[in-house]
């Protein structure tokens, strides 16, 4: 028997090596059930208030890209939904596949979307540091937003300009006015949630998972950069594509998806 929280698993060359995973209940991602999840008429719909004056940087950390937001004070924050408190962004990123035909982590009737946008927020009613609250119940809360390949998508074209600038891990650069709410879809009131993890270490299982039903579209060529960043820093003389940067689905473990919608 385990007697410990933590058990060794899973090899993930994205995390180069095996690490220590809760071996918890609630881990994310997951495949949706459409016709399994539970209509909650409690819902409420989500309330998203960012000003862009807090976005400050684009890094590349070596498993995405992330628009990081200055989270010290209650500037840009979402509340409502299935959130009890007020939460407060404090970066976004991607993940994609090498190919257009999968990338997401979550899936929908075991379908796959080419990427998915994780906007990452903490509950600061409760907390004072994402440090804190990543540890806690109803600490976090992620959208999450299926991208599919259509027509060229305006929004993310600032952002796609900026990252031949962070090609290689550990490189960063200033970037400034960017409103995150440009990036979901027209219909934030259809949603999915279930309480999961984070999706990488440290994989704790303090999510409120907020995963829209609208996908949003973007094109070929846009996500074509995407995968032209890399996994690996300049110094490293192999480098590696950064693709296929998402997590293996997760069992749901007898949890409720509930939707916000019929
Ligand atoms: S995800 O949205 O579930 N893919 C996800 C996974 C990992 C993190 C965030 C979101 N990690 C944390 C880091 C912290 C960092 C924080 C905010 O992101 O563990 O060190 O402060 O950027
Ligand atoms: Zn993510």
């Amino acid at each position: 028997a385990c007697s410990s929280k933590y058990v060794l698993s899973q090899m993930h060359p994205m995390w180069q090596g095996p690490l220590a995973i809760p071996g918890g209940d609630r881990q994310s991602p997951i495949d949706i059930i459409a016709r399994k999840s539970v209509l909650d008429t409690e819902l409420k719909p989500l309330v998203t208030d960012y000003d862009p004056d807090t976005c400050q940087q684009i890094w590349n950390n070596g498993y995405s890209f992330l628009v990081e937001y200055d989270d010290t004070t209650d500037k840009s924050t979402l509340k409502g939904g299935p959130l009890r408190d007020k939460y407060r962004l404090c970066q976004f990123h991607f993940h994609w596949g090498e190919s257009n035909a999968w990338g997401s982590e979550h899936t929908v009737d075991r379908k796959l979307f080419p990427a998915e946008l994780h906007l990452v927020h903490w509950n600061s009613d409760k907390y004072s540091l994402f440090e804190e609250a990543v540890m806690e119940d109803n600490g976090l809360a992620v959208i999450g937003v299926f991208l599919k390949v259509g027509k060229r998508h305006e929004g993310l074209q600032k952002l796609v300009d900026a990252l031949p600038a962070i090609r290689h891990k550990d490189s960063v650069v200033e970037f400034n006015r960017f409103n995150p709410a440009c990036l979901l879809p027209a219909n934030t009131d259809d949603y999915w949630t279930y309480h999961g993890s984070l999706t990488t270490p440290p994989l704790t299982e303090s999510v409120s998972w907020i995963v829209m039903k609208q996908h949003i579209e973007v094109s070929h060529d846009q996500l074509a950069v995407f995968r032209s960043l890399l996994f690996t820093s300049a110094e490293e003389d192999v480098q590696k594509s950064m693709v296929n940067n998402f997590r293996v689905q997760q069992p749901l473990r007898g949890r409720t998806v509930r939707s916000s919608f019929s």
